[in-house]
C-alpha cells in the first residue's frame, strides 16, 4: 500500500514460508488442537457489536452479526481516516515554552508552574480512524420462524458461517476477508433449490452517494470528514467537519458490492442489490480508499479508489467460492499454522459449550485449558486479519471500528497500546505482521524530525503520545488544552525504535537493521540533545511524565510534570544500549557509540522506595492512585531487559513490590501488562492469575475483561489487550531477552502436562518443546541462521549428536551452551 516501503517484505516472506514447511508438527500426540477447538461458536445472532465476529484480511474487515432475515456485515477498510498530512508550523512558541518549563524545574523545583509552562509544548489532536459502511442484508424466509440455529467462526481457517432451518430448508452464509483476493466474499446457500432470495443496502455514516455501478453491482462512494475531534473533548460545537474544497483534508472510499449466482435473477439500481430466487450466491465485497501515504494529500493527489477498487471487483468476481476459499485458507494457514499450542486437560466439555457460555464458566472458575489456547491463538488470528505487509498498523481497535467518534479516536496511542499490539509478533512466529508497525516508525520519523526542529529546536525525532495514519508526532492537547499527564509525554520514538531492534534480534537480518539504524540514531540524537544535567550531576529529562499517573509533590500538591521518571530513564538506558549494540553490529559510528556510552555513565539510575518498591518518580513521592493502571515505571522488566531476577535481583524484588502495591486490579491492557511483568519475575502462577483475570466475562469482572466475541474490554473495546495477552501467555513458555533460551520460566501449576510449537526466540530459533508434570520432556531447536545457542533448563538436558555439558547456573538452573548450524535442528532432552 505504501509507495514507500522501507522494509520490503517479500523475500524474507518467501524464506519464512519455505521454512514453515520444513518445521512441520510431526509428534503431536498428547493432547489434540482439535479444530473444533479452533472455533467461537453461538445459538443465536449477535444483538451488540461486542458479540459479532470479526474477520478481517489485514485492510478490509467485516463484523458479523448473524442474523438470519436482517444481516449487517459492519465494514472497515484500515486506511480510512479523517484529516489529512499532518500540519506543521502550528505552534512556533515550543522552545520557549521548553525553557519556561526547565526554569520552573531546574533548580526551582517548581511543579505547579511547571505544569503551566507546559502546555506551551501542545499541538493539535490527530485524527480518528472512521467506520466505513453497513452492508444489509434481508433474507426473504417466509413467516416462519428459524431453528437450529448456529454462528461461529473458525480461526485456524478464517471462516465465519451462519446456518439455520426454515420451513425445512437449510440456509448457510460463509464469509472470509481474503487476502490474496483483497475482497470479503459471502457465499450463500440453501438445502432447496431457487430458495435464496434478498435485497442488500449500502449506507455509510460518513457524507456518501450509493447508486448502480452497471454492472449489476452496488456502488457506494464516501468522503471522510475533514476533522474529527476525539471523543473526550466536548468543547467544540461542531466536532466532525467536511471540507469540500479540493484542500488536502477528507480522503474519498468506494465500496462496491456484487452477486454472481447460480439461478434465480439479479437486479442492481439506486436503491440497492437484489436476488430472486437462486440455488446459490456468491457476494463480492471490495473497497478502496484515495490515501496515498500519510504525507500525500488524498484529495488532490490521492489514489484513484473508484479504480482501484473496480479493479479488485473485476478479478475478485472472475473466481468461484471453492477456489477464492482454497487460496485464502492456504495464504492464511501458512501464517496460522507455524505455531500449535496445547495444554493437557481439555476435556470435550468446553467444546461443547457455545463461547458466550463457555466463557463465562471460565469466569466462574471452570477449568478449561482448551479455552486458554483458544484464546491464545485468538490473539494471533487477530494480527493476522489487522496487520498485513503493505497495510496500516493495527490501531486501537485493530481494524474494527463502528464509530465515527470512537473511543480515543481508535487511533494509535504510543504510550503503551500501539507497541503491545505487536507484542506477540516475532514471539509467536508472526514476523511479518509487524512491517505495518516498521513503515509506520519509519513515518513518524519523517514527520518526528520536524516537530523536533519546531517544538523543541533539537535534532533527531521525537514523537509524544498519539499518532494517526498521517503520522502525527507533536504533543496533542489542542494548543494547551490537554492535561500534560497524557498529552506531553514525548518518549515514543525510542520506544517504537526497540521494535527495530527486537526485529533483528529475533531474526539477525542485517539488511534490516542497516535500514533500521539511522531511524534508531534519529531518536538517541533527539533524547541526546534532551538531557540536562541536575544539580547531583545526573542526566536527567526535563519535563518528564509518567503515562499518565501524577503524584504528591514536596508540598502536598497533586503533580504530573517532573524530572527523570524513571519509565524516561529506563526508556533511554534501554535505547541507548540498543544503539550501541546495534552499532557494533554494523560495524559502524564508532563516535556516536562513544557519546551514548559516555552518557550512559551519567544518566539518573533507578532507585528502590522507602516501601521497598520501584521508585516512579524522582523522588519517592506519593502516587495521587496507588493503583493506577499504568505500571510504566516497569519498563526496564517488560518490555525492556534492564530488570531480572537472574541479573538483578534487588530491582526485581522492588518491582515485584510495586506491583503488589499496585494490586492485580486494572483494564484490558493493564491486565495484559501484568502478566508479562509476573511472566518475568518467573512467577507462573502468578501471571497465570492475572490470565484468569483478564479472560472474564464482564458481567463477573470490575475492571477489564472479555466480551462474548472475545474481544478484549478496557472497557470499552481495545485490541491491545488481546495481544498483549497473547505475548503474556508466550513469556510464561519461552523468554530470551537475555540472549538465552529460557525454557519455561513460568509455568504455573494449571499448565503441568502441554506441548508448543513453532516459538520463536532471538537469536533466530524456532522452538518446540513438550512437558509433563511441570517437568520439560524434550525440546526441539531449529537455528535459522546458526548462532551459538545458549539454553537455561530446570534440568541437565543431553543434545542429540552432540557433546554439551549442562553447567549449574548460580541463578536458576542450568546452563548448557551449544554453536549451531544454519538450518541446524537440535533435539535436547532430560537427562
Ligand atoms: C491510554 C490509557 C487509557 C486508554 C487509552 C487508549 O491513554 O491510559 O487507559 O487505553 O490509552
Amino acid at each position: 500500500m505504501y509507495n514507500r516501503l522501507l522494509f520490503s517484505p517479500t523475500s524474507r516472506l518467501r524464506l519464512l514460508t519455505a521454512l514453515s514447511f520444513v518445521l512441520s508438527f510431526s509428534s503431536f500426540s498428547v493432547i489434540a488442537q482439535t479444530s473444533n477447538n479452533m472455533k467461537l461458536w453461538y445459538k443465536q445472532p449477535a444483538t451488540k457489536w461486542t458479540e459479532a465476529l470479526p474477520i478481517g484480511n489485514g485492510r478490509i474487515g467485516a463484523m458479523i452479526f448473524g442474523n438470519p432475515s436482517d444481516e449487517l456485515l459492519q465494514l472497515n477498510e484500515s486506511s480510512f481516516w479523517s484529516g489529512g498530512p499532518a500540519r506543521t508550523n502550528v505552534n512556533l512558541n515550543g522552545p520557549a515554552a521548553l525553557a519556561a518549563t526547565r526554569k520552573a524545574l531546574l533548580p526551582n523545583e517548581d511543579y505547579a508552574e511547571a505544569n503551566k509552562q507546559v502546555k506551551g509544548l501542545q499541538g493539535l489532536y490527530t485524527q480518528s480512524y472512521m467506520p466505513l459502511a453497513d452492508l444489509k442484508l434481508k433474507q426473504e424466509l417466509g413467516n416462519s420462524s428459524y431453528e437450529n440455529y448456529t454462528r461461529d467462526l473458525s480461526i485456524d481457517k478464517s471462516i465465519s458461517s451462519v446456518m439455520f432451518t426454515v420451513d425445512g430448508v437449510t440456509y448457510k452464509r460463509e464469509m472470509i476477508a481474503s487476502f490474496p483476493a483483497k475482497a470479503i466474499i459471502v457465499h450463500l446457500t440453501a438445502s432447496k433449490p431457487g430458495k435464496i432470495s434478498f435485497k442488500t443496502a449500502l449506507t455509510s455514516q460518513v457524507r456518501y452517494t450509493v447508486a448502480a455501478d452497471g454492472s449489476d453491482g452496488l456502488l457506494l462512494k464516501a468522503k471522510a470528514p475533514a476533522q474529527v475531534d476525539p471523543n473526550y473533548i466536548g468543547y467544540n460545537k461542531e466536532p466532525i467537519k467536511y471540507d469540500d474544497s479540493t484542500n488536502c483534508r477528507g480522503m474519498r472510499a468506494a465500496v462496491q458490492v456484487k452477486a454472481i449466482t447460480k439461478g434465480g435473477k439479479t437486479n442492481a439500481d439506486d436503491t440497492g442489490l437484489s436476488v430472486t430466487g437462486a440455488d446459490e450466491v456468491t457476494l463480492y465485497i471490495c473497497a478502496a480508499t484515495s490515501f496515498n501515504s500519510f504525507d500525500q494529500c488524498p484529495v488532490k493527489n490521492g489514489k484513484d479508489e473508484l479504480s482501484l477498487c473496480n479493479n479488485m471487483m473485476q478479478t475478485a468476481s472472475r473466481t468461484g467460492w471453492s477456489a477464492l476459499v482454497a487460496a485464502h485458507t492456504t495464504d492464511y494457514a501458512k501464517y496460522f499454522n507455524r505455531l500449535k499450542f496445547s495444554l493437557a486437560g481439555s476435556d470435550a466439555a468446553g467444546e461443547q459449550l457455545p463461547t458466550n457460555e463457555r466463557l463465562l464458566a471460565f469466569s466462574t472458575g471452570a477449568k478449561d485449558p482448551g479455552f486458554e489456547t483458544l484464546f491464545y491463538q485468538y490473539g494471533r488470528y487477530l494480527l493476522i486479519s489487522s496487520s498485513r505487509p503493505g497495510g496500516p498498523a493495527a490501531n486501537l481497535q485493530g481494524i474494527w471500528n463502528k464509530e465515527l467518534r470512537a473511543p480515543w479516536s481508535s487511533n494509535y496511542t504510543i504510550n503503551i497500546n500501539t507497541q503491545m499490539n505487536y507484542w506477540p509478533a516475532a514471539i509467536s512466529n508472526l514476523e511479518e505482521m509487524e512491517y505495518p508497525l516498521f513503515d509506520l516508525i519509519k513515518n513518524l520519523s519523517v514527520t518526528g524530525v520536524v516537530t523536533a526542529k519546531q517544538y523543541y529546536n533539537m535534532r533527531g525525532w521525537v514523537a509524544h503520545h498519539n499518532t494517526d495514519i498521517w503520522a502525527s508526532s507533536n504533543a496533542v492537547g489542542d494548543m494547551g488544552k490537554g492535561d500534560p499527564l497524557w498529552a506531553n509525554w514525548y518518549m515514543a520514538a525510542p520506544w517504537l525504535s526497540r521494535h527495530l531492534f527486537e526485529h533483528y534480534r529475533f531474526t539477525q537480518d542485517k539488511q534490516f537493521l542497516k535500514n533500521a539504524y539511522p531511524i534508531m540514531k534519529g531518536a538517541a540524537e533527539f533524547l541526546s540533545d534532551f538531557l540536562v544535567t541536575d544539580k547531583n550531576g545526573y542526566l536527567v529529562t526535563a519535563p518528564s511524565f509518567s503515562p499518565e499517573n501524577d503524584y504528591i509533590d514536596d508540598k502536598g500538591k497533586h503533580a504530573n510534570t517532573s524530572i527523570a521518571t524513571t519509565m524516561d530513564m529506563s526508556i533511554i538506558r534501554d535505547h541507548f544500549r540498543n544503539c550501541i549494540e546495534a552499532a557494533k553490529a554494523l560495524n559502524t559510528d564508532p563516535q556516536f557509540v562513544k557519546l551514548l556510552e559516555g552518557k550512559m555513565a551519567k544518566l539518573y539510575p533507578l532507585h528502590i522506595g522507602k516501601k521497598g518498591n520501584l521508585q516512579e518518580w524522582y523522588k519517592d513521592w506519593e502516587d495521587v492512585d496507588p493503583h493506577h493502571r499504568h505500571v510504566s515505571h516497569l519498563f526496564g522488566l517488560h518490555p525492556g531487559r534492564e530488570i531480572t531476577p537472574l541479573l538483578t535481583p534487588d530491582f526485581a524484588n522492588a518491582a515485584r513490590k510495586t506491583l503488589e502495591l499496585r494490586g492485580d486490579a486494572g483494564t484490558g491492557w493493564s491486565l495484559a501488562w501484568k502478566i508479562n511483568f509476573w511472566a518475568r519475575l518467573l512467577d507462573g502462577n502468578h501471571a497465570y492469575k492475572l490470565e484468569r483475570d483478564l479472560m472474564r466475562d464482564l458481567s463477573v469482572s470490575k475492571g477489564g475483561g472479555l466480551y462474548a466475541n472475545l474481544f478484549d474490554a478496557h472497557p470499552p473495546f481495545q485490541i491491545d489487550g488481546n495481544f498483549g495477552a497473547t505475548s503474556g501467555m508466550t513469556e510464561m513458555l519461552l523468554q530470551s531477552h537475555l540472549d538465552e533460551l529460557h525454557l519455561l520460566p513460568a509455568l504455573p501449576d494449571a499448565w503441568a502436562t502441554g506441548k508448543i510449537s513453532g516459538l520463536k526466540a532471538r537469536g533466530a530459533f524456532t522452538v518446540d518443546m513438550d512437558w509433563k508434570d511441570k517437568q520439560l520432556v524434550s525440546a526441539t531447536i531449529t537455528s535459522v541462521k546458526g548462532s551459538k545457542c545458549v539454553v537455561r533448563t530446570s534440568a541437565p538436558v543431553s543434545v542429540k549428536g552432540i557433546n554439551v555439558k549442562s553447567v549449574q547456573s548460580a541463578q536458576s538452573g542450568y546452563l548448557t551452551t551449544f554453536a549451531t548450524k544454519p538450518g541446524g535442528v537440535y533435539v535436547l532432552t532430560i537427562k
